[in-house]
């Protein structure tokens, strides 16, 4: 098989100083933070349909790259085989050891479900045997049912029983698939699980119906083997105007309320975060606190768009954020996937490896940071510091349940006046976060 990215090499740690463009800057695998070798810390994977589906196709104009990988004709079983090439060699240059997939970036789909099956029979027989003699595996899977006009009213909250069955069938198969390529985790995204107006929707019975189709998935998940977590990945809106998988928050909540919470956690991505009104932070800080907290899609937005534009993430302050909830929160089961893609300007092959350098670097950055902030101590100890009114007398009573509201009561009328809760000093503690991030 001839090389695809011909004149790219491997991509090797250079250090911060240097100036060649194929290269990381603070991306050194073998690196030991807190305990942990940087590779491990960040378990890093390539999204298939982005990096070898997207091609700059936007709203207004088709194609600015090639993505055919050779393959003479696109969307056939040649070009299928052309992409799994590419995937592996450009994640062996750039020492990626994970990929994620929905079942139609792997193949492309037929008229008949059938036919797609067979098809991705063939295609994962053909990536198992790539995987051979490397160490590069399947981060999760998942069935996209959102893109097939079958879908256009939803998959799990469809109005139609014979649409919620080809979603069951196609969740059945990415299973199936996910499973025979050794997967970490199953991802449930749903971009038509919402409403565009209530006037046509029976909210309780689609949320009804969704929480079913998840049971069934683990029930079948759990009898071929699926040993993994199954997660949601939160989203607020488009396509949809309101998707169900509002944020972490509500997603959790659905969750427990039909009993998923023991087979779910969530994959929070960043954009989706900010889509919803929060910081990418505060749905991680969320999940985390509900012992949720499975796997990530690492991306960015642009704060002066309001849709979803899974920028490659450069945000340093983003990534150190990030990084620091993922080490107070001891890891993660899942991984860091790019849910990124180029934008439609950077047409070339070098530009998906700056993509994935800069990417990579900021999250390597981000988590030398973020320990550094935790080694610094300031932040955590400010906390707890802050706190410190329960840990004596009346508040160590709050905290341990052991009082009445009546005692609660009669505590503020002895005081009279309120208490001095103190200051918040958030300029301050913002910069201690520019000292540790710029020294
Ligand atoms: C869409 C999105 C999806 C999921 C998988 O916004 O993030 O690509 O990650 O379906
Ligand atoms: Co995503």
């Amino acid at each position: 098989m001839s090389e695809i990215f011909k004149g790219i090499p491997a991509i090797a740690y250079e250090g911060k100083d240097s100036k060649n463009p194929l290269s990381f800057k603070y991306y050194d695998p073998d690196r030991v933070i807190m305990g942990k070798k940087m590779s491990e810390h960040l378990p890093f994977a390539m999204a298939w349909w982005h990096n070898l589906g997207a091609a700059g196709t936007d709203m207004f104009g088709r194609d600015t790259m090639d993505k055919s990988f050779g393959a003479s004709e696109k969307a056939t079983m040649e070009h299928a085989r052309a992409k799994v090439d590419a995937g592996f060699e450009f994640m062996e240059k750039l020492g990626i050891k994970y990929f994620c997939f929905h079942d139609v970036d792997l193949v492309p789909e037929a008229d008949d479900i059938n036919v797609t099956n067979e098809r991705l029979d063939e295609i994962s027989d053909y990536i198992l045997e790539k995987m051979q003699g490397t160490d590069i595996k399947c981060l999760w899977g998942t069935a996209n049912m959102f893109g097939n006009p079958r879908f256009m009213n939803g998959a799990g909250s469809s109005n139609s029983a014979d649409v919620y069955c080809f979603a069951a069938a196609q969740i059945k198969k990415a299973l199936d698939v996910t499973v025979k390529l050794g997967g970490r985790g199953y991802v449930f995204w749903g971009g038509r699980e919402g409403y565009e107006t209530l006037l046509n929707t029976d909210v309780k019975f689609e949320q009804e119906n969704i929480a079913r189709l998840m049971r069934l998935a683990v029930d079948y998940g759990r009898s071929i083997g699926f040993t993994g977590d199954f997660y949601i990945e939160p989203k607020p809106k488009e396509p949809m105007k309101h998707q169900y998988d509002f944020d972490a928050a509500t997603a959790i909540g659905f969750l427990r309320q039909y009993g998923l919470d023991k087979d779910f956690k969530l994959n929070i991505e960043a954009n989706h975060a900010t889509l919803a009104g929060h910081t990418f932070q505060h749905d991680l800080r969320i999940s985390a606190i509900n012992g949720m907290l499975g796997s990530i899609d690492a991306n960015q937005g642009d704060t002066l768009l309001g849709w979803d534009t899974d920028e490659f993430p450069w945000s340093v302050y983003e990534a150190t954020m990030c990084m620091y909830e993922v080490l107070e929160a001891g890891g993660l089961t899942g991984g860091f996937n790019f849910d990124s893609k180029n934008r439609r300007p950077s047409n070339t092959y070098e530009d998906m490896f700056h993509g994935f350098i800069l990417g990579m670097d900021t999250f390597a950055l981000g988590l030398i940071k973020a320990a550094a902030l935790i080694d610094d101590g300031r932040i955590d100890e400010f906390i707890k510091e802050r706190y410190a009114s329960y840990k004596t007398g009346i508040g160590a009573k709050i905290r341990s349940g052991n009082t009445t509201l009546e005692e609660l009561a009669a505590h503020a009328a002895d005081l009279k006046a309120p208490a001095d809760p103190g200051s918040g000093r958030q300029e301050y503690l913002e910069s201690v976060v520019n000292q540790v991030l710029f020294s």
